[in-house]
């Protein structure tokens, strides 16, 4: 028998747990080169899905065209992941190679 465990004072220290959480990433949504998607769909690609103006577009567009690959926009993971399927999606309905990939900020 002994007396109860503890420091004598009746106090408990409490440590506040670490907290894992991370803030969520941005995701780019970018638009790939190739050989055959018209210039055109592409720039009405980026103003259909990403509302560009006419003007940002057709940059968007040769910057793509000229560099190989382009950010059409940046957003959290659940909206850059129904950009990229729709365009994706949307490119093969009209039977255009263009790809769209996401990627990590
Ligand atoms: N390179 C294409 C052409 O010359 C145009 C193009 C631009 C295609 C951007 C895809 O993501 C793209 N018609």
């Amino acid at each position: 028998m002994g007396l109860p465990q503890g420091d004598g004072g009746g106090t408990k220290t409490l440590t506040k747990p670490k907290q894992k959480l991370k803030k969520p990433s941005d995701y780019k949504v970018i638009l790939l080169n190739d050989d055959f998607t018209p210039m055109d769909f592409v720039v009405h690609i980026l103003q259909r899905f990403f509302k560009k103006d006419n003007s940002e577009a057709n940059r968007i567009m040769l910057e793509v065209h000229h560099k190989g690959a382009g950010v059409a926009g940046i957003f959290s993971h659940e909206i850059a992941e129904t950009k990229m399927t729709q365009v994706n999606q949307y490119a093969r309905q009209n039977e255009h190679p263009l790809k769209c990939i996401m990627e990590k900020v």
